[in-house]
């Protein structure tokens, strides 16, 4: 399989490379290493960094503290599939065909499509520079051969394929999913049967990423760490439970076991990040490697996104800003804040520059090389960034600057209207006309809707997909049937 030659420079200018990449990294120097811990749904004010007063986060806050806070920092979108393909990929979604899943808004178990094995990970960019790669987490980009991490440029994997909900205990009976299954590199090691599994996800994946950070202490790696936390089902170790049963400061203790469990998986979260910077100043890597701290999607129930509007699946701010850290003492200043319009999308580039490795120049990347903003330097570009939401195959919104148009005429300006309130069209006929250019221009070049965009490359797609365990009660190959193939229970068929 290959992917179409497209043209090197696309309709979005701002959002295109023009190639080669400077090579950060001068002759001598250590390539630096690469952390990204990823949460799975967490509210952009979930965390002490970003103002909670109902979570305690010291690792984070110690965090902020020696680095950066990004607090307009974009996933590219609402829900898991499409965000993790973008940041995986330094593409929207809709550029690799993976704005949605084959039938449904994320991929399911057994489904036939999954990123292109054609297109190019940060984990392939790194190891062309030498780089040990290992994702310990939820993966969601598919979860047939040639789509699963080892086959993406990973070189360790360990975790889930998709998200943990997808498992037979799924509070929605229209579906009949298979056991959730537990991989090691290729091969299903166990499953995740109960709520002590799932509560024990979390210290799995960080130990895993810390003795794989040990293991590859001598040279340059990369570090993909997605955790299952803290999307539902919720579940935490019992030390955690206990912890966040009692009250904080001033605030009583959570009055639900729902509001428990949340606090119990964040402040989880939190133990995870500190384990990872432990050992990185412990084999005296930290001022060697930048770790990112960053959702994958706004929260969802039991979460907190203010003051942003909206949350999980959603176009306002909530759906896809998220709260962001940046940490790497000596090189990204500590105390620092950076409100510039950053994303997911610039991961890629930017780990690329810094590890000295070329960009592929035949084909559209729409991430931007952020080195210069990480280190506390203005880059020139800032000012001009432009950023389009989309909900699946819908393009909702573009922001540029302070202001942001949906594409049914509302503007607002987040600088003075975080929170969305008040829609200022009529007053910025220029600005709405500005933007509303630049959305018919991502409109050709990507998509709307069923309209397709001009420079779009294909998913990957399998003809003959099968979930990677069988359903328990099912007979044969039956058993192996893609979720989305099974025909629900009478009871639950729609009724057309
Ligand atoms: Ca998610």
């Amino acid at each position: 399989m290959t992917a179409p030659r497209l043209p090197l420079i696309g309709l979005l200018g701002l959002l295109t490379f023009t190639l080669p990449a400077p090579a950060s990294a001068s002759a001598g120097d250590p390539k630096p290493n690469f952390v990204v811990i990823f949460i799975d749904d967490l509210g952009y004010g979930d965390i002490g960094p970003f103002g909670s007063k109902i979570n305690l986060t010291p690792e984070l806050d110690r965090m902020a503290a020696e680095g950066m806070k990004l607090t307009s920092f974009y996933v590219a979108a609402p829900v898991c599939t499409p965000s993790r393909a973008a940041l995986m990929t330094g593409c929207y979604s809709q550029r690799i065909g993976l704005a949605r899943g084959s039938d449904h808004a994320v991929l399911f178990p057994g489904d036939p499509h999954g990123l292109h094995p054609d297109e190019l990970t940060i984990a392939e960019i790194l190891k062309t520079q030498g780089y040990a790669t290992g994702c310990f987490g939820k993966w969601h980009l598919g979860d047939q051969p040639g789509f699963l991490p080892n086959d993406q440029g990973f070189d360790a994997y360990f975790g889930i394929p998709y998200s943990n909900d997808m498992w037979p205990g799924h509070s929605n009976r229209r579906w009949s999913f298979p056991p959730l299954p537990l991989l090691r590199n290729r091969t299903v090691i166990g499953q995740v049967d109960s709520m002590a599994d799932q509560g024990s996800l979390c210290r799995q994946f960080t130990d895993e990423a810390v003795r794989f950070i040990r293991r590859h202490r001598d040279r340059p790696f990369f570090v993909y760490l997605p955790h299952a936390f803290v999307h539902h089902p919720r579940a935490a170790r019992p030390e955690f439970m206990n912890r966040a049963k009692r009250p904080i400061r001033d605030r009583p203790a959570p009055e639900t076991r729902d509001r428990t469990v949340t606090r119990a998986q964040i402040e989880e979260i939190d133990w995870s990040v500190g384990e990872i910077l432990k050992t990185l100043r412990e084999l005296q890597l930290d001022q060697n490697t930048l770790v990112l701290f960053t959702s994958d999607n706004g929260g969802s129930r039991g979460c907190v996104n203010t003051p942003l509007r909206g949350g999980k699946g959603s176009a306002f701010e909530g759906g896809m800003r998220v709260g962001t850290l940046a940490w790497w003492p000596g090189s990204v200043p500590a105390g620092s804040a950076n409100g510039s319009i950053l994303t997911a999308l610039d991961l890629l580039p930017t780990f690329a520059s810094l590890a000295g490795a070329p960009l592929p120049q035949d084909r559209i990347l729409d991430g931007s090389d952020i080195t210069a903003s990480l280190q506390g330097e203005s880059s020139s570009t800032d000012a001009d960034r432009t950023f389009f939401y989309y909900q699946q195959n819908r393009l909702r919104a573009v922001r540029s600057g302070p202001w942001k148009l949906f594409a049914d005429g509302k503007l607002y300006h987040l600088e003075t209207d975080l929170s969305e309130s008040t829609d200022v069209a009529a007053d910025h006929p220029e600005v709405t006309n500005r933007l509303a250019s630049l959305l018919e221009r991502a409109r050709k070049d990507l998509g709307d809707g069923e309209l397709k965009g001009a420079n779009v490359r294909p998913v990957g797609r399998i003809p003959h997909s099968r979930t990677l365990v069988p359903r328990t009660g099912a007979e044969g190959e039956d058993a192996f049937l893609p979720t989305l193939q099974i025909k629900p229970p009478a009871a639950t068929r729609p009724s057309n």
